[in-house]
């Protein structure tokens, strides 16, 4: 396992550095020379790393199908995780529509309306009806009271996603999903790397499905993988994934095979991840002392019981700050520091959804939230001096004059 020793301290001039290689396609600002930063960076292994698994593929020419390297990349993940069952996927949207396939009983499902868009394509694409219940204030996700509160009949599952790698009431929501007997999928497609208590929080819930794409902490290029407990249920979910091929049940089988050459790259990434989640960790450690007691910026709470993957740096901007979030975004993207609204608008106010959800209850805490979230630039490498730019940024914003005390021209 490489360690991060050669990472810059905190305070020092020099980036966040480890043997993990920076992506490119950073670009030069022309008139200040700044390059371009993203919301996020994918960890990307040394060359050297991948290359000897490229090789075995090339050598077998076995590119696909579940070959020997996604039976190896499976394995890994296992032993990573500590026990679950891995079922290896194309990626998470997939793996959403395949857990919902495989155990989604009604025509329902409770989820969240903060969340990235492919939530609640999954669950239309399973055929059933998203309805979308208020998330906390607090961790952004939905709870285990007002989940309880929308069961009805037509309840066929419960899809609760742990938002920014932020633990969902896992205890709760368990005890209710027993209580009524409905299958409990999470959405972890932010959650990879986070541990609740002792174990894994891809543990938790009957089925977790978690993201692989360059845009996560951990990456294939594309990919993801679902979690379940018994070989029956993984012998299922690979049924499925595999054009449904022995399956003899009702659910619909679809192509959702991982690659050979993703399943090297998460073999070759694998060592590096706790590397990467330290160097994301000294990120937000940074981001969180430059910016606390800004009046109107809000840092959520560090969440408990868990370790952080940093998978993202939410911030919330709100009165007395003077610029609104989408202003403050602005003023970021003309110094080329491209923050995200990460998720705004809500699944409900997408076209998409709007006839297709079920009956929603006042959504106070989401719209609140949505309104006013906003995802810093953060990746295992971020450099000092990028954070410094858009600390910079936020700090010229609360100095401004909010637009009723300025003096008439
Ligand atoms: N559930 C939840 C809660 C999710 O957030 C997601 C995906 C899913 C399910 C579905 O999982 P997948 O089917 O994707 O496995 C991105 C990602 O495409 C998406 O995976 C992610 N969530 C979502 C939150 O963000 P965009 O459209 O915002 O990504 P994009 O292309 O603008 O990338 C953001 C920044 O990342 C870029 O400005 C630059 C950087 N980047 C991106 C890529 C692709 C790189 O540096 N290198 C790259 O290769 O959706």
């Amino acid at each position: 396992m490489p360690s991060d020793d050669n990472a810059a301290p905190l305070g020092a001039s020099a980036p966040h550095t480890s043997s993990l290689s920076s992506s490119p396609g950073s670009r030069p600002d022309t008139e200040r020379g700044e390059e371009d930063v993203f919301v996020t960076r994918p960890l990307l292994p040394p060359l050297e790393d991948l290359l000897p698994y490229l090789e075995e593929a090339w050598r077998r020419g076995i590119v696909s199908n579940r070959g020997p390297l996604a039976r190896r990349f499976e394995e890994a993940l296992c032993a990573y995780l500590r026990g679950p069952k891995v079922s290896l996927v194309a990626n998470g949207t997939l793996g959403l529509v395949l857990a919902l396939r495989a155990r989604a009983q009604g025509e329902e499902v409770i989820t969240t309306p903060f969340t990235f868009v492919a939530t609640g394509s999954a669950i239309l694409e399973a055929g059933l009806r998203p309805v979308f219940v208020d998330v906390d204030r607090e961790t952004y996700n939905i709870g285990a009271e007002v989940i309880e509160a929308a069961i009805t009949p037509r309840t066929g599952a419960i899809l609760p996603v742990h938002c920014f790698g932020r633990a969902c009431d896992v205890i709760g929501i368990e005890a209710v999903a027993r209580r009524h007997h409905v299958p409990l999928i999470y959405d972890a497609a932010h959650a990879f790397g986070v541990r609740f208590g002792e174990f894994s929080l891809l543990a938790y819930g009957d089925l977790s499905v978690v993201s692989f794409h360059a845009t996560k902490v951990f990456n294939t290029f594309e990919g993801g993988a679902i979690v379940s407990h018994s070989e029956e249920d993984k012998e299922r979910l690979d049924r499925l994934s595999n054009f449904g091929l022995g399956e003899r049940t009702r659910a619909l089988g679809l192509n959702a095979k991982l690659n050979e050459i993703s399943c090297a790259m998460g073999l070759a990434s694998l060592p590096h991840l706790d590397a990467a989640l330290r160097g994301r960790a000294r990120v937000a450690a940074s981001y969180r002392e430059a910016l606390s007691g800004i009046p109107g910026v809000y840092l959520p709470p560090a969440p408990r019981c868990q370790t952080e993957n940093h998978a993202y740096f939410p911030i919330e901007v709100q009165p007395p700050y003077p610029l609104s979030r989408d202003e403050l975004l602005s003023a970021l993207a003309a110094r080329r520091l491209f923050a995200r609204a990460y998720f705004h608008p809500l699944l409900p106010d997408l076209e998409t959804f709007v006839d297709a959800s079920g009956h929603a209850p006042p959504l106070v805490h989401a719209r609140r939230v949505a309104d006013r979230i906003l995802c810093l630039p953060i990746a295992h490498d971020l450099s000092l001096e990028a954070i410094d730019r858009v600390v910079t940024v936020i700090r010229e914003g609360a100095l401004q004059h909010p637009p009723d005390s300025r003096s008439p021209a």
